[in-house]
């Protein structure tokens, strides 16, 4: 995925300290004083200015990412204020090259080169410094960015949801590849995790996310609402799970409230419910499985690949019969 490829942002101080480094090497190269305070500068404004801009292209491009990570990005930071500071980064790539250009060619008619490399010197620091703020911002996106779920936009994907402490982690390291933290409190998952599970040629995209409790949108925490952007944004099929036992701690009615309203925050999706923990309470009218026992699990499993069928997501990767691992 494009944020894995985003390196490490130095910060003012690392990228001018690099910049002097490499500048002080073309200096001692020369033995004209003259030509080598000229060298001196061009090497700091044109190191700095391929690091800033070099930054500002391994971001990807917010305006063609996929909604659910702008939606994920804005919960976790500012699409807005990642752009903003990427735009002071490239005023002071410019800037600095201007400024320092400038000097760099008055140095040919000037008797006092020293002083002018001095003056370049300065000010391009503080064009740097300028940005500091906005390269630190960078960087912590960034570390948050990169560990965001590597997510395919062409395979079927499964959503499971419900309250939190009913099992949904459980269930997907049953059937998938991933591994997913299971802990008998709530809030276990804080984040979107996938796992995938092979049929055939074929792979089902199935994610985990953290429980969402039966409240308004604007009461939701971050974690709350990664899971709920992911559900509305990414899912082919929501499978919610409830757990009628209540051992989770919350109310089986609380619970088909939360399913009724994600039911109804995401109309055109295929919805459906499972109730777990079938090894301590089953619920009639709905599948009944136990991720403890095994109970009932594969029927689960056979109703998701029948979606799987009969979904568009299907035949494309049929048809290109190339499923990466
Ligand atoms: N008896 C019984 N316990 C289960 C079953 N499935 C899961 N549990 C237990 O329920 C607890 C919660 O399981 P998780 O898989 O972490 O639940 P979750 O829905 O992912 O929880 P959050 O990540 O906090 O939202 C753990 O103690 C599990 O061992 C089941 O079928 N029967
Ligand atoms: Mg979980």
């Amino acid at each position: 995925m494009e944020f894995e490829n985003i390196p490490t942002i130095p910060t003012a101080d690392e990228i001018l300290d690099r910049s002097l480094r490499r500048a002080a090497a073309f200096k001692r190269e020369k033995t004209n004083k003259d030509r080598a305070n000229e060298e001196f500068i061009r090497a700091i404004y044109s190191s700095v200015y391929d690091k800033l801009t070099d930054t500002v292209q391994k971001f990807p491009n917010f305006d063609e990412l996929p909604q659910f990570y702008t939606d994920l990005v804005n919960i976790l930071f500012s699409v807005d204020k990642i752009r903003h500071s990427l735009g002071a980064l490239k005023w002071a790539a410019e800037t600095a090259r201007t400024v320092g250009g400038s000097y760099a060619r008055s140095m040919r008619e000037s008797s006092d080169t020293n002083t002018l490399r001095k003056q370049a010197t300065a000010r391009i620091s503080s064009i740097v410094h300028q940005v500091d703020k906005d390269l630190k911002y960078l960087n912590e996106a960034r570390n948050v960015l990169r560990k965001l779920p590597d997510i395919r936009r062409d395979e079927f994907t499964v959503v499971v949801a419900g309250y939190p402490n009913v099992g949904k982690s459980s269930f997907i390291n049953l059937v998938s590849s991933a591994s997913s933290e299971v802990a008998g409190y709530a809030f276990t998952t804080k984040r979107i995790i996938v796992g995938h599970h092979a049929v055939g040629r074929d792979r089902i995209q199935i994610v985990d996310t953290p429980g969402i409790l039966d409240r308004p949108v604007e009461d939701r925490n971050d974690i709350e609402l990664q899971a709920f952007s992911a559900i509305t944004n990414l899912a082919d099929l929501i499978m919610f799970i409830a757990d009628a036992s209540e051992a989770c701690g919350y109310s089986i009615e609380s619970q088909m409230n939360l399913m009724e309203s994600l039911k109804e925050a995401a109309k055109d999706v295929p919805f459906e419910v499972v109730v777990n923990k079938s090894d301590m309470k089953e619920l009639s009218g709905y599948p009944n499985m136990s991720t403890v026992s095994g109970e009932g699990v594969d029927d689960v499993v056979s109703m998701i690949r029948e979606y799987l069928k009969s979904s568009p997501k299907n035949l494309i990767s049929r048809n290109q019969k190339e499923i990466p691992e």
